[in-house]
């Protein structure tokens, strides 16, 4: 049995590669793996089925043999685990590039997903314009940091690992708000994470899906 993972059967962003299949699609295609794709409608997600599988009710899920896993964090640390290409080889380089894949997700993911519960989920409310700055200014800050940390770097610690991965699919996510006009090496960082032939393989893949044209 190939390995399978969830999507959306319509993805909220028709396409942008913005939901969180593309980060495992990503490392598959890095790694190297052939993988299946079941799509799940908003509803089948809140299913005992899809349930079994991830206990919020959401995509992606991964499937290989009796391992069934929920998270992308969890799901792209086991691929870059079991197969080569996406951690080093040194103990200790591994841990950081680890490290980065924790930072990415526990660090810089949550005010990227605060702008947008601010701007799509309250923006009805009366104080969503008060809160806008606030939450715009934790993300320059975390930009400025991050900025700092990657200078002329192309990578976060040597070479492309996971943890670039993962960084790169938490940035871009920020691509439309603007905020990372003000951080060209960041730009580069996403655009070179974008270059990756992996990376556009993943993003046609879910493309495809969401246009009905074939990959
Ligand atoms: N922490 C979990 C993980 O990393 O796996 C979060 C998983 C998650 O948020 N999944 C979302 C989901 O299933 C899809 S990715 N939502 C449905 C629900 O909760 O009922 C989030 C997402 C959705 C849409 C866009 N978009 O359209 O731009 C971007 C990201």
């Amino acid at each position: 049995m190939p390995i399978t993972i969830t999507a959306f059967e319509r993805s909220p962003d028709g396409g942008k590669g913005l939901a969180r299949d593309t980060r495992v699609r990503w490392a598959l295609e890095e790694a190297g793996l052939p993988y299946e794709v079941r799509l799940v409608s908003f509803g089948a997600m809140k299913e005992a089925a899809h349930l079994a599988l991830h206990p919020f009710g959401q995509i992606p899920t991964y499937e290989d043999g009796d391992l069934a896993l929920f998270e992308t964090g969890a799901i792209v640390l086991h691929i870059a685990t079991h197969h080569a290409g996406l951690l080093p080889d040194d103990a200790n380089a591994r841990a950081r590039a680890i490290a980065w894949m924790f930072a990415a997700l526990n660090t810089v993911e949550p005010p990227v997903l605060e702008l947008v519960t601010v701007r799509i989920l309250e923006s009805d409310k009366p104080w969503s314009s008060e809160r806008l700055p606030l939450v715009e200014e934790r993300i320059r800050d975390r930009l400025k940091q991050l900025s700092a940390r990657l200078g002329d770097a192309d990578w976060l610690d040597g070479a492309f690992s996971a943890g670039d991965l993962m960084m790169v699919s938490v940035l871009l996510r920020l691509r439309p708000s603007g905020l990372l006009d003000g951080y060209p090496n960041l730009v580069a960082y996403l655009a070179r994470g974008e270059a990756r032939p992996a990376y556009k393989r993943a993003f046609e893949a879910q493309l495809a899906v969401n246009t009905g044209k074939p990959s």
